[in-house]
């Protein structure tokens, strides 16, 4: 059997790194009405009346809004559910994903 040659590490980095989050972005539309967005951001991503409300209206008068940040999986099925409930009403809605720096 040939002997294992194991090189040594020269990465620094920690071994066990976490995961990445990522964000869902609401995006802004000029037909989706404001209450809309509001309801669909607090049943999808359980924000307050106050912080949906913030989201919406940021995401109003910039084009996007973080709404919050999770892992990769649970960001992009949160952002399709979003999006869809949109869809669902003939809004076109949008929540994107992007991974955090
Ligand atoms: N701009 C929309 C309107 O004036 C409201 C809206 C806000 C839509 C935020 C999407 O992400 C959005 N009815």
């Amino acid at each position: 059997m040939p002997e294992t040659i194991v090189k040594p590490r020269t990465d620094t980095r920690p071994q066990v790194e976490r995961p990445k989050l990522h964000k869902v972005i609401l995006l802004n539309d000029d037909f989706t009405p404001r209450e809309f967005v509001v309801r669909v951001l607090k049943a999808e991503f359980r924000l307050s009346e106050d912080q949906a409300y913030r989201v919406m209206i940021t995401a109003h008068r910039k084009g996007v809004c973080v709404v919050a940040v999770f892992p990769k999986d649970v960001a992009e099925t949160k952002a399709t559910r979003a999006t869809d409930a949109g869809k669902a009403k003939g809004y076109p809605l949008r929540f994107t994903t992007e991974p955090e720096e």
